[in-house]
Formats: C-alpha cells, sequence, structure tokens
C-alpha cells in the first residue's frame, strides 16, 4: 500500500465527502450526473486548448465500461507540488478543486457546475489512472475505490513507464464511473456526440476524435469557422432570409467577444450564450448588451435609411428579434455564474464589452452589406406591423367585452359585496333551473351553460371571444381577461364550477379551467375557483333497536359508501334503498339545497395550482393540437384515471 503521511488522510476526507453527496458536485448520480464526470475531464483538456497548448483531444468509449480522454496539451506537471509535497498530478486528481490553473490568466472553461475538478470525477469512481507525457517521459498514477492512490511513488515521484519524444506531451485520463454511486454507468454514444459537436463548433481549431470501441463507430469533429458554422446548423432546416451567417469578433480589455447570427423565416427568437464555453441557458449581461446593441443599431440604421419617420416610435426589441438565430461567446478571465444552476452571467463588464463590440462590428459590416442590412430592416418592419396589428385587434376585442349585453343568462344575486358572494357555473338548463329554485338569492348567482365551451387550447383569441358561454362568463365575473385582467373588480369571492359526476361534466369541468387557467389565471392562483362536490349515493337503512326506523344518508363517494356497507352490517342493519346519483338533474332543489349549495354542510373542492409549468404542460397536453403527446399521456396515466363508462 502506498505510505500515508496526515496530508494524504486529510485529502481522503475531501473525496470522502464528495461520495456521500456527489449531488451537491455534479448535479445527481442519474445519467445526467454520469455524463457530468466526462464534461468535466474534457473540460480540462479544452483548458489546455484554450491556454493555447492543445489542439486534439480523443474521446475512447471502451469496452469494458471505462472512458479515456486524451490530449496532447503540455501533461500534468509531475514535479513535487510546492505546498502538498507529492506530484502535482496527484494533487490535482486527489485534492478538491486543486485544478485551478497557475497565475497564466487563462480562460478557464470552468464555472457554474462545472469546474468542480478532476478530483471530484476520482472520488466517483472505481478506477482512475492518468499517463502523462512530459519531458520525453511517460508517467503513470492509478487511484482506486474514490481516489485512493494505488501506485507506489519512487523518490516521491510518480513512476516513468516508459519514453516518448521530448516534443510528444500530454494527459491521458481513463476512468470508471463506481456503479455503487451512479444508478447507471451505461455512457450514451448519442449524448457524448452532441456535446462533443457543440464543443467543437465553440473552439475553432481544436479537433475532437470519438471512438466508441463496443460498436467501432469513429467520429471526427472539427469546425475551423467556429460558432459562424454552428449558425449553420442550427438553421440547417430553416429558410434564412439572408445567405451567410454574421460573424463578429473582437474585444474589450480582456474579455473576448464573438457573436454570430442569421435571421431565418419564422416567428421564434433564439440566442445561445457562452462564457469560457459554458453554455449560460438563463443568458445574463453578455444577453442583454447584444440585445441592446442589435436594438439601438438597427434602429438607428432603420431612420437613416428612411424606414422610420422622425415621428415613428422606434422598432421595439422583439420586432428587431423576430426569426433571429444568435450565439454570443465571450471569453472572460473571471466569470462570475449566477442562478440555481449557475446558468446565469452576472459580471456587469461583459454588458458594455459585447454592447460596444457588436454594435462596432455590425456597424462596419452592415456598411459593406446594405443589401443584407435591408434584407434584416424589411423583417423588422414587417414584425412590427404585425405586432402592432394584432395588437390593435386583441384590444378592440377586449374593449368590446365590457360593453357585453346582457342577455347572457345570468341569474344574479342581489347581493352586490363580492366577499359575500358566489357564482355557480352549472352545466345545462335544467340543472341551471334547479340550481336557481335551491340557491340562497341574496348571495348566490347562477349562471347555466348551454352545452360544451369551446376548447381555448386550440382556438384563436377572436373565436374564443365570439363564444357565448365564454363571454356571458367573462361579462358576469367582471374583472376582465389577459393583460385587461384585475382581480379587484371581480364581483365574486368564489367562482363554483357544478358539473355532473360523470365523463361529460368532467369534459366541461376541464374546458372551464382551461379557460380560467389561460385568461385569468389569476383566479385560480387566489384560490377563488372551486368544484362543488355533490353527492353521489343517498342510502336509506334501519339498524334494529333503534329509535328512529328508517335512516338515510347523503354519500360522497364509493369510499364512504363502503365504509357505511359496514357500518350498517356491524350494526346487524339492513338497507332499504341505494340511489346513485347520474346528475345534478336527479335531485330536487331541497336535496341540492341540503348537500351542494349550503355553505353550512357542503363540501367544494378549491382548485389550485400546485405547479403551474405543470399545469401549463398538462393543459396543452390534453387540450392541445398535438394529438400524439396525448394519446401517449393518457396511456401513461389511464390507471390513475376513474372513469365511469356506465
Ligand atoms: C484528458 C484531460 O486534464 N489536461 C490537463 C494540464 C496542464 C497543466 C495543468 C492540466 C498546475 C498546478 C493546477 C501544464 N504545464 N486533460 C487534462 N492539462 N493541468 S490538466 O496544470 C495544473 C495546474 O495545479 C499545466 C504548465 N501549466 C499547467
Amino acid at each position: 500500500m502506498a505510505e500515508y503521511d496526515g496530508s494524504q488522510i486529510v485529502v481522503l476526507e475531501g473525496l470522502e465527502a464528495v461520495r456521500k453527496r456527489p449531488g451537491m458536485y455534479i448535479g445527481s448520480t442519474g445519467t445526467k450526473g454520469l455524463h457530468h464526470l466526462i464534461w468535466e475531464i474534457l473540460d480540462n483538456g479544452i483548458d489546455e486548448h484554450l491556454a493555447g497548448y492543445c489542439n486534439e483531444l480523443q474521446i475512447i468509449l471502451q469496452k469494458d465500461g471505462g472512458i479515456t480522454v486524451i490530449d496532447n496539451g503540455r501533461g500534468v506537471p509531475v514535479d513535487i507540488h510546492p505546498t502538498k509535497k507529492i506530484p502535482t498530478a496527484r494533487v490535482v486528481y486527489t485534492i478538491l478543486h486543486a485544478g485551478g490553473k497557475f497565475g497564466n490568466t487563462v480562460y478557464k472553461v470552468s464555472g457554474g457546475l462545472h469546474g468542480v475538478g478532476a478530483s471530484v470525477v476520482n472520488a466517483l469512481s472505481s478506477k482512475m489512472c492518468v499517463e502523462i507525457k512530459r519531458n520525453g517521459n511517460i508517467y503513470r498514477d492509478s487511484y482506486e475505490n474514490g481516489g485512493h492512490p494505488v501506485t507506489k511513488l519512487e523518490n516521491g515521484l510518480l513512476p516513468v513507464i516508459g519514453t516518448c519524444k521530448k516534443s510528444e506531451t500530454g494527459t491521458k485520463v481513463t476512468f470508471y464511473p463506481d456503479p455503487e454511486i451512479f444508478e447507471t454507468v451505461k455512457f450514451s454514444p448519442e449524448t457524448i456526440c452532441k456535446r462533443l459537436k457543440e464543443i467543437a463548433f465553440l473552439n475553432k481549431g481544436l479537433t475532437l476524435r470519438f471512438k466508441d470501441e463496443k460498436t467501432g463507430e469513429e467520429k471526427v469533429y472539427c469546425e475551423e469557422h467556429g460558432i459562424k458554422s454552428f449558425i449553420s446548423y442550427i438553421n440547417r432546416e430553416a429558410t434564412p432570409l439572408h445567405a451567410e451567417p454574421i460573424y463578429i469578433e473582437g474585444s474589450k480589455g480582456d474579455i473576448e467577444v464573438e457573436v454570430a447570427f442569421q435571421y431565418i423565416n419564422d416567428y421564434s427568437e433564439q440566442i445561445n450564450a457562452y462564457c469560457n464555453r459554458i453554455n449560460v441557458v438563463d443568458g445574463g449581461t453578455l444577453v442583454t448588451g447584444f440585445k441592446t446593441a442589435l436594438t439601438r443599431v438597427l434602429n438607428s440604421y432603420a431612420r437613416e435609411l428612411g424606414y422610420l419617420k422622425d415621428k415613428d416610435e422606434n422598432y421595439d426589441g422583439k420586432d428587431v428579434r423576430n426569426g433571429l438565430v444568435a450565439i454570443v461567446s465571450i471569453k472572460h478571465p473571471d466569470p462570475q455564474f449566477e442562478g440555481q444552476t449557475k446558468t446565469k452571467l452576472g459580471n456587469t463588464d461583459a454588458k458594455a464589452a459585447v454592447d460596444e463590440v457588436f454594435a462596432a462590428e455590425v456597424t462596419r459590416y452592415f456598411d459593406k452589406n446594405v443589401e443584407v442590412l435591408r434584407t434584416i430592416l424589411d423583417n423588422t418592419a414587417r414584425s412590427c406591423r404585425a405586432r402592432q396589428a394584432s395588437d390593435k385587434a386583441r384590444s378592440a376585442v377586449l374593449k368590446q367585452l365590457n360593453d357585453f349585453d346582457t342577455k347572457s343568462k345570468l341569474a344574479a344575486c342581489s347581493s352586490k359585496k363580492p366577499s359575500e358572494c358566489e357564482i355557480y357555473i352549472v352545466e345545462g338548463d335544467s340543472a341551471g333551473g334547479t340550481v336557481k329554485k335551491a340557491r340562497n338569492r341574496q348571495t348566490q348567482a347562477v349562471l347555466p351553460l348551454r352545452g360544451k365551451i369551446i376548447n381555448v387550447e386550440k382556438a384563436t383569441l377572436e373565436k374564443i371571444l365570439q363564444n357565448n358561454e365564454i363571454r356571458s362568463m367573462i361579462a358576469a365575473f367582471g374583472c376582465g381577461i389577459s393583460d385587461e385582467f384585475d382581480i379587484n373588480k371581480l364581483r365574486y369571492d368564489k367562482i363554483i364550477i357544478l358539473t355532473d359526476a360523470d365523463v361529460d361534466g368532467a369534459h366541461i369541468s376541464t374546458l372551464l379551467l382551461t379557460f380560467f387557467y389561460r385568461f385569468m389565471p389569476e383566479l385560480i392562483l387566489e384560490g377563488k375557483v372551486y368544484r362543488g362536490l355533490p353527492p353521489l349515493y343517498k342510502i336509506e337503512y334501519e339498524i334494529p333497536g333503534k329509535k328512529t326506523k328508517k335512516e338515510s344518508k347523503y354519500l360522497m363517494n364509493d369510499f364512504e359508501l363502503d365504509k357505511k356497507r359496514r357500518e350498517i352490517e356491524h350494526a346487524n342493519g339492513r338497507i332499504l334503498s341505494l340511489q346513485r346519483y347520474k346528475g345534478l338533474g336527479e335531485m330536487d332543489d331541497t336535496q341540492l339545497w341540503e348537500t351542494t349549495l349550503n355553505p353550512a354542510q357542503r363540501v367544494l373542492a378549491q382548485v389550485s395550482i400546485a405547479d403551474t409549468v405543470e399545469a401549463d404542460e398538462v393543459t396543452n397536453l390534453l387540450m392541445g393540437s398535438n394529438v400524439g403527446p396525448r394519446r401517449q399521456f393518457i396511456i401513461d396515466e389511464a390507471k390513475y384515471a376513474n372513469l365511469d363508462i356506465t
């Protein structure tokens, strides 16, 4: 066994901490976390490239499940570390966060979840082996069970296992993720290749060679035009408005800026941002700088070329970025990553750097390519007109809603104090009639809906607002919709959906919730929306020996029914009758009041959005127009549905 002195013990405690809470270092121990190990090792190789010493990386997926990464950089130093008194290479691979490069201002790739260092990879590997070519020697160090060094040092140095040309230098790391730590240790060649392709785009001049020993598949990635080719790759299926992506590069102080962009015939905008090759998915200052500069430059050209007259307002940023696909990539000596997942750049100097470099260089480009500039300005002008038209149409429709005629079928309540009023949205005229009779006219309003309302997920705003049921509800609630929505104008404290407990009722209820969620989400978020729960059964029974011979009870669901049956059986009682209510219409007004309307004893289910994103996705999935994913969702979730297809 290798000798252990005090410092080695401390080292291993550090790696032990990583093994205890791997998620803290690599996010998860699922497949995402597993692949993070590769990204960590790759990042060190990319650092060596960014420092200017490496132009080739090899990635080999081995048959035995191990993975090897090789670079042709300088090779990790093997001399005795000045303070740790062990070979520097062993420091890099066994001491947490020891990977920080020496003083030279290399642009470290690492940042955010990245940059935990190669020692974390070692800690989470059952085996790791490092081979370093430096000074014409090949040095080797190896570790087991989460980073325990197993190579015996010779006079405190790494053993030399071979020699090579002096000019041949580099680092080779092979590691085996620990199956005791990871849910899966199976790498995905697709995931790896996708990332290698992205790295090639972001590092022009770097060649990445991939080999899967299991399948024999080999791939080479090298993109000499860097992010300009990345834009062409992203737009490979789109219709560009101008032939070539526009490429800008420059620097401000020690911040290097690159931008590539191309407009396509589409209504979306896509801006990918990278800082030191880390994808800052939440953008941050470098994106703000780009957006500000682009909007400012295009507006000044628009005035210069007569697209905008003096009295016209500037083009909005959204108009300028309609159809834009862009990559903003900067190298920053000291990046500050912010946010929960550290995917937003915080450095304020990055905003100014991108703004100034981009504005100056793109002006130089447009002055030499006026026809491309005109194409982009035509696109901007078109986008602006379309946006103004749709805004006008939208506000016109919303306005007319408020002066909506009251021919709707609302049975209003006499109180005008919203805090004590509630409105029942009832399915169909018959149920509506019974509820109107049963209700407390002082505080309970009733709005019967004739049949199904429109599915707002699939319809345009105009079509939705032509639907009488929708209009009646908007007029009745009084609080407007979308950007005109004002919860303080809501006329009721509770909006209670009262539909039959059958498939149709459930569908109506879903359509209503879709409408509320899409156009008045605050109603749900403020807990104003409820579902009335009428009883499902009425049971009549007798218990021997009890004074009142015949008893009856309303039961809400099958669970209560089973419980009641057991109680009656236990008391040697006898069930005289059991009525299942198919719909509200089967109850008379007295029963309806007692069981469903009387606030003192009714049961309401408050509608809440536990996770608005999830609700959004599920609403879109179930009510939206793409059938495929819906069918799959229903198949997957069917086991949870209580279908009464009697
Ligand atoms: C397959 C993964 O890890 N490559 C690396 C280097 C080069 C240097 C280095 C690495 C010094 C003390 C921090 C060499 N010569 N590929 C890699 N290549 N680390 S990792 O230095 C480590 C620093 O601790 C290196 C001169 N300076 C730096």
